[in-house]
């Protein structure tokens, strides 16, 4: 299978980590975001990325491509097991169009105004030897373009920050009853989904390219990272991605020259 990313993007992470849960072998065919525009449009009319492509079958979207993968998997593996379908799928729903949203427009706000070689070194990783080299240069009309384009502004981040947090306290207060997992005792999609929707703001090691350290973040962004940090569901989303997200060495996107240690694989 092939799949096309934007290897950055926490949609692209979710589908990533589905193809690693679900064993397939995969390449990944990453693009920096803005160059992604006529490869994702080739496959996918909205011009959106994650895309799976697999023989004949194209597969867009995040969410669409846990359901192909889940498909063939046994019972006890499903991402959406048939009893709490509909509980997993209004959860993930949830994760991917209002906090996905508002972690990707904070992101943006934070990153932004750094030097195009420091942003481009993180979101290059994975992508064609031309892009990592144009990136840098054509970086001040990329940042215009990608603030426009996700209407990054103070008043929006200040209010995207109070969906971040409502998220988060719902996310706490439903593992308050001591269950292992959102929807019980089995890991689900909706698992998966918030621990991807929320990485924006909390920066997992394990993640499928190298995000920076804490230390590394702007300064700017740093009280929040503490704070989503040690948030009982920042640690939970932390610890999805420690326990959860295995790596597929052969196929990950990261570049050498900013290479992350492989996490140990944890049990599903
Ligand atoms: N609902 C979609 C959202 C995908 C999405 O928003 N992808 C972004 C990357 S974060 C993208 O391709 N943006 C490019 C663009 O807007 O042109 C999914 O779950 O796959």
């Amino acid at each position: 299978m092939r799949l096309i990313t934007i290897p950055m993007s926490h949609y692209c992470e979710k589908a990533r980590w589905g193809l690693v849960y679900a064993g397939v072998a995969y390449v990944e065919e990453g693009h920096l975001q803005g160059l992604h525009i006529r490869v994702a449009r080739r496959h996918n009319p909205a011009g959106l990325l994650p895309v799976l492509i697999d023989g004949d079958k194209v597969v867009a979207d995040s969410t669409a491509i846990l359901r192909y993968l889940d498909g063939p998997l046994p019972a006890a593996q499903r991402l959406y097991p048939p009893m709490i379908a509909d509980e997993v799928a209004a959860l993930e729903e949830d994760f991917d169009e209002h906090l996905g949203v508002e972690t990707r427009r904070w992101v943006y706000f934070h990153w932004l105004p750094q030097s195009g070689r420091d942003v481009v070194r993180v979101a290059a990783q994975g992508t064609p030897r031309w892009q990592r080299w144009i990136g840098p240069p054509m970086y001040p009309l990329l940042r215009v373009a990608l603030k426009r384009h996700l209407a990054v502004t103070a008043d929006k981040v200040r209010h995207g920050l109070g969906t971040i947090e409502q998220t988060f306290d719902r996310v706490a207060a439903r593992l308050a009853d001591g269950r292992p997992y959102l929807c019980g005792d089995r890991f689900t999609a909706a698992d998966l989904s918030f621990a991807c929707m929320a990485s924006p703001v909390l920066l997992p090691p394990e993640y499928g390219i190298r995000l920076p350290a804490l230390d590394e973040a702007p300064t700017s962004a740093r009280a929040d990272l503490a704070r989503f940090r040690a948030h009982p569901a920042g640690r939970y989303a932390l610890d999805l991605f420690a326990r959860h997200r295995r790596v597929a060495a052969r196929d990950s996107p990261h570049d050498p020259a900013y290479a992350v240690t492989p996490a140990p694989l944890g049990a599903p």
